[in-house]
């Protein structure tokens, strides 16, 4: 067992110090298969190689009920067609469970819908929080053509994730780029009969 114990981490001054976190993960592009609305963009991307998308970075605690789990998030600049590269997405398993995300650098936005038919984005800017409020599946998107978008999270150690619900059917959303502006879209493959509760 990891026994509870203070600790601090530099995110400001040098967030690139991967030695302080426990965990590293990388998602390549071929993980974000299916979430794309371009496939032919898609299948040219990879043809072109399988780039990192982007990289989670995590302090490791036990995930269990009091603890938190912090980490920065960095996803990397690109496109596939008019989208940006972004996070796969997820609700987490406990919905009852929120999430802050504070942007450290880059520019982008979380694309966010509930079980109940809302859905929210909020610009993610240097020095800016954004609340993921309980019930709330969130993705990452970088919107900037050159920066990294780099984010530090914190949510409950027990919320679990659930990708499956995002898997089937993306988020009600898509921000693409629309002549140089990010632009917030319909997904046409979206659908809300093929929606199930977990
Ligand atoms: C976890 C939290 C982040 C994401 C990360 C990558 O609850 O929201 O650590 O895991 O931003 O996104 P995703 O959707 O691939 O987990
Ligand atoms: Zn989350």
């Amino acid at each position: 067992m990891i026994q509870p114990r203070p600790f601090s981490l530099d995110i400001g001054s040098a967030p690139e110090s991967a030695a302080q976190f426990d965990h590293r993960l990388e998602r390549r592009l071929s993980s974000l298969r299916g979430q794309f609305s371009d496939a032919q963009a898609f299948a040219e991307k990879m043809a072109q190689g399988d780039p990192v998308a982007y990289e989670v970075l995590e302090i490791l605690r036990p995930e269990e009920q009091g603890e938190l789990l912090s980490g920065l998030s960095i996803v990397h600049p690109g496109k596939v067609g008019r989208e940006y590269f972004m996070t796969k997405g997820h609700f987490h398993s406990v919905r009852a469970t929120a999430e802050i995300y504070y942007c450290l650098r880059g520019q982008g936005c979380m694309v966010m819908e509930n079980e109940s038919g809302d859905w929210d984005v909020q610009q993610f800017l240097p020095g800016r929080v954004v609340y993921v409020a309980p019930g709330w599946a969130h993705r990452s998107v970088n919107t900037s053509p050159t920066e990294s978008l780099m984010t530090f999270f914190v949510y409950p150690a027990h919320a679990g994730h659930d990708y499956a619900t995002i898997e089937r059917n993306g988020f009600r959303k898509l921000v693409v780029d629309d002549n140089g502006s990010p632009t917030i879209i319909d997904n046409p493959r979206w659908s809300a009969g093929a929606r199930t509760h977990v």
